[in-house]
Order: C-alpha cells, then structure tokens, then sequence
C-alpha cells in the first residue's frame, strides 16, 4: 500500500539537485529515494546545489556527500546510500528487500562497465570497454532469465535498488556520448528495464536524461559519435 499523499514526513533526505534546480542524477541518492518509495515510507526532500553546499551538510558529513537522511522523530542523521537502505530495512521491515550485504551480488558492475566505455580514448579501448559492458549486460541477462523478472526474484530487492540508477545512466550516456544502444538480443534485460520503470517508485524518482549528460559532462565526458 503507498504512503497516504499527505502522511507527514518520518525523514527529511537531502539529494543532489540539477543545474535546473530540480531533482539531480546522483544513482545513490536515487537509491535511496527508490528503498523510501518501496517501503511506501514518507518523506521530504533536501536539493543541495553542489556548487553552495550548505555548511550543516559538512557537518553531518564530512565528506559532503549526498545522500544524507535525517530522522524527524529524533533529529539523527543516517549518512551514505547504504547505510540509509539497511536503516529503512531494520525500521520498515516490511516489503522486505533485504540488508545491502546480503542481497545478491549481480547488476553492480554495470556503471564501471560504461563509465570506461564512454570514458574510452582510442577505438581499440573503445572496443574493449564496449566488450566488458556487453558481458557485464549479458550476466545480468543470463541472472534475470533464471532467478527474475526482478534480481529479487518476484518483487524486488535491495540490489535491484541500486542497479535500476545504474541502467537508467547506462542507457542515456551511451546513447548520447557514444551513439551507442543495448544489444536486442538482451530480451531478459530489456523486460526488467520495461518492469522497474512502469514502478510507482521510479516515476516519482525520476531526474531528466538532460541531467545525467550534464552530471557527466561535468565529470568530463566528451560526445564521441
Ligand atoms: N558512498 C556514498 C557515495 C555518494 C556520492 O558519491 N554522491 C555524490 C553524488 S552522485 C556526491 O555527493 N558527490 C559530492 C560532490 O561531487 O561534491 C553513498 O553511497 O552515499
């Protein structure tokens, strides 16, 4: 059952926020913001604009990194993506999706993948990199075809959480940086992507493809197509 519209916040989560001021493309944050859905846990959200980072988040961490979630009943911070899920796993048990050590190790290995695909200099890397994304996809695939539609099985789990950001960045930064689309032969993937979508929790969550080019291009990603 989702959270009534006007329940009032248990959590305040600050997240980062996109050039526009809207929600920003952080997959960690998003993370976060996906187990608080999928828990049908209410909150409010924080945008911190990267460039004036408040001096309160330095505080609560030092590393000024988002996401960061304060509990509303007691003033106390919860401090990094993970940390946050297996906190809302302990406190809302139910959906169960299971602590972030314990939930299985498949799918996570996608953004190194394409992060060295679009980052890749000369064609020889490029075609390396290409080659260790497609296999990385193709396990997740063969995993999806025995154990899915979800890494979880029939509903979701914690991993799922943190692979969908994932995907979502993979599919927009190749495509635009590299010209590049996910092989159709990857029908068990495609039809995970078609199911976490059509989620409650991702349409609330969602930050714009402009966002995620734009995070990246600031990291420094050039359009090679
Ligand atoms: N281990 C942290 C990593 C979070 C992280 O790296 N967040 C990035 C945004 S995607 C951040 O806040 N970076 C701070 C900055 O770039 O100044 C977590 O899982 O929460």
């Amino acid at each position: 059952m989702a959270a009534a519209p006007n329940a009032a916040p248990k959590f305040e989560i600050a997240v980062k926020q996109s050039s526009d001021g809207k929600l920003g493309d952080c997959p960690f944050c998003h993370r976060a913001l996906l187990t608080l859905e999928e828990k049908n846990v209410p909150y409010s959200t924080t945008l911190i604009n990267f460039d004036a980072k408040p001096d309160w988040l330095l505080q609560v961490n030092p590393a000024g990194s988002v996401p960061v979630m304060k509990d509303l009943a007691n003033g106390e911070w919860v401090v990094d993506s993970g940390v946050i899920c297996d906190f809302l796993e302990k406190e809302f048990p139910q959906p169960a999706l299971g602590l972030v050590e314990e939930s299985p190790k498949i799918g996570l290995d996608v953004l190194p993948k394409f992060a060295g695909f679009i980052k890749s200099g000369t064609p020889e890397e490029a075609a390396e990199k290409e080659a260790e994304l497609v296999a990385a996809l193709g396990e997740l695939d063969a995993y999806l075809a025995e154990h899915g539609p979800f890494i979880g099985g029939q509903q979701p789990c914690s991993t799922d959480l943190a692979v969908w950001p994932r995907l979502y960045h993979m599919q927009v930064t190749t495509k635009y940086f590299r010209g590049w689309e996910m092989p159709a032969q990857l029908a068990h993937l495609k039809a995970y992507i078609d199911a976490f979508t059509a989620r409650p929790s991702w349409q609330h969550t969602l930050y714009t493809p402009e966002a995620i080019i734009a995070g990246w291009e600031r990291h420094g990603v050039k359009r090679v197509v």
